[in-house]
């Protein structure tokens, strides 16, 4: 297909400064030759001191979660805007363990997702099912009802500036990965979705798979039709790892 591949790394909660720089003066020999995007998502503290290793060097950089307000009495909450600011591009929107963990509902989502784009921002929209909902037959039910909360209030043209990331919970830092069939299958079902409103967005949209994506195994993932590279979590903070995974995006 036309779109190119995307490797997004998302650290969650982990390192400090000095693993930070570590891992990103690892990244940042290892990147000749790559074909795919590298976006690398920092916790907050350290996106300032990301921007000013990854300057030039065509590695993007996005933060894990922002706040839906452009500014105000928030406390402890991050403004779109102090994002662009210190040099993202990006935002991961959505993460299971946002919604789980936060209680962020798709509303809530849909909100961040909205006032991202109108910071600048590309909101990396995460989207699955729990195992519960797997085994009840209701995962593409459940990942389209996460993109239609979106879709109400962004229209699907917002599309054309987002990336949709499809993580099944279950395969969320477990170790299982889904197989490459049925990530294949959900990442269709979310690109007809898209599709059904405007076939040229769909076409053009990357859906990432998230969920223990690992050296082993990623080359697979990334040969299905649609799965246009990766959200990765463990293996982002290795970084041999990491460039593994995007040596075969
Ligand atoms: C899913 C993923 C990255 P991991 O949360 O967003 O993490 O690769 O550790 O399962």
């Amino acid at each position: 297909s036309a779109r190119r591949k995307l490797v997004a790394g998302n650290w969650k909660m982990h390192g400090s400064r000095s693993s930070t720089d570590d891992l990103l003066a690892l990244l940042v020999a290892g990147l000749d030759g790559l074909s795919c995007d590298v976006l690398v998502c920092p916790p907050y503290p350290y996106l300032a001191q990301a921007h000013t290793v990854l300057q030039g060097t065509g590695v993007v950089l996005g933060a894990q979660n922002l706040s839906e307000h452009v500014e105000g009495a928030f406390t402890g909450e991050v403004a779109p805007s102090m994002l662009r600011d210190v040099g993202c591009t990006h935002v991961l929107v959505g993460h299971s363990e946002r919604r789980s963990l936060y209680g962020e509902s798709d509303a809530i989502v849909a909100a961040k997702f909205v006032a991202a784009q109108a910071a600048g921002l590309v909101p990396v929209l995460c989207v699955g099912e729990t195992l519960a909902e797997r085994e009840a037959g209701l995962t593409q039910g459940v990942v389209d009802r996460q993109l239609d909360a979106v879709l109400q209030v962004a229209g699907v043209s917002a599309m054309r500036q987002a990336v949709v990331a499809y993580e099944p919970v279950w395969a969320i830092g477990t170790g299982r990965t889904a197989s490459p069939a049925q990530a294949q299958a959900v990442h269709a079902g979310i690109r007809a979705v898209l599709a059904a409103r405007d076939p040229e967005v769909a076409a053009g949209v990357r859906i990432l798979y998230g969920g223990s994506v690992k050296p082993q195994g990623a080359e697979e993932l990334f040969r299905q039709p649609d799965i246009d590279g990766g959200l990765v979590g463990g293996a982002a903070l290795v970084a041999g790892d990491f460039l593994a995974i995007c040596r075969v995006a």
